[in-house]
């Protein structure tokens, strides 16, 4: 068998690091039964629109499907709530790959109702800003024409903070920040540098709003019809993938940033409590409305979420 697996991103990145991991854990498990071909950013088409067709077809029946995915899968959004999820990203990692959540009927009933299976999630580190102006509060994010990825609830959260996003495709984002079309990016920090992203902007704010989060997706039917062992095999893969995709994106994370100190002079600024509180003061509101935009399904997996929040601040009090 082959098992073609797209990724959002491209060579160098989190998402192709996690599955170079996850192709070599199943071909020593399969005996080399199974092979897992990589299929990175633009290799399957120009839009994410044609990956997630083709995991919904079976075409490629695994993929990645982060921001651009909530189009498909509206309770996907979830995962671009800003100040919701622990600061610990192990943590974060651990909830959001939980049967708790993952096997809830809320999380599964989203993505089966469109031909899809939830299979973990991955966190991909904080989500940092960059502009060409220096900005430490909502009152300087004012009209700023940031750039989010495509979903309304990115919209919403960045509006709430008094900016102006707009959404651009990845692999155009870099000379839409050159020609100043876009004046702020949103990205990881291996993805500021993977991208080059970095070069054309003059500040990094790290206010940990938010982690990237990729949700790992199955096509329903090709998942369904793997035979017991190779449901097994696939399952417990995924475990051993939570710590290990942790490990990459940590590691791959604190080394570009590196690489971007030392190629350019970039300015870097962390947020202080009081800052941060600032805008997760503005976040708040949105978590309605992303009930309002999915409904109860959307509220029981946020509800599950929050619970193991709460219960990890408790813990650690
Ligand atoms: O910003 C984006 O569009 C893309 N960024 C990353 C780090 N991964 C995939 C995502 O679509």
């Amino acid at each position: 068998d082959t098992w073609r697996f797209g990724l959002e991103e491209t060579e160098g990145s989190v998402q192709y690091g996690y599955a170079e991991e996850f192709k070599k854990l199943i071909e020593e498990k399969s005996d080399g039964d199974i092979t897992v071909e990589l299929l990175p950013y633009g290799s399957w088409g120009s839009s994410y629109s044609a990956l997630y067709d083709a995991i919904q077809s079976g075409a490629i029946p695994l993929g990645f499907g982060s921001g651009f995915l909530g189009g498909t899968v509206p309770e996907s959004q979830l995962m671009s709530l800003n100040y919701v999820m622990p600061n610990d990203q192990m943590e974060t990692a651990e909830i959001l790959n939980s049967d708790d959540f993952l096997k809830s009927d809320a999380w599964q009933d989203s993505f089966r109702e469109r031909g899809l299976v939830p299979l973990g999630a991955l966190p991909e580190g904080y989500q940092v800003w960059t502009t060409n102006k220096e900005v430490r509060t909502p009152e300087d994010m004012d009209n700023l024409q940031i750039r989010v990825m495509d979903n309304s609830l990115l919209r919403s959260t960045y509006e709430a903070y008094g900016a102006s996003p707009i959404t651009i495709a990845y692999g155009e984002l870099y000379s839409a920040l050159q020609q100043g079309q876009a004046e702020g990016n949103i990205q990881p920090v291996f993805a500021h540098e993977n991208m080059g992203f970095y070069e054309v902007q003059d500040y990094m704010i790290f206010a940990e709003q938010s982690q990237f989060i990729a949700n790992f997706i199955g096509n329903e039917e090709w998942y369904d019809d793997l035979s017991d062992d190779q449901r097994e095999m696939l399952e417990s893969t995924l475990d051993e993938m939570v710590q290990k995709g942790h490990d990459i994106q940590t590691q791959f994370n604190s080394e570009r940033l590196e690489t971007i100190k030392e190629n350019s002079d970039i300015n870097i600024i962390h947020l202080d409590e009081n800052e941060r509180g600032a805008f997760r003061q503005l976040a708040e509101p949105v978590r309605q409305t992303y009930v309002d935009m999915v409904g109860e399904r959307g509220q029981k997996a946020l509800d599950i979420v929050l619970d193991h929040v709460n219960q990890s601040d408790d813990k650690a009090e």
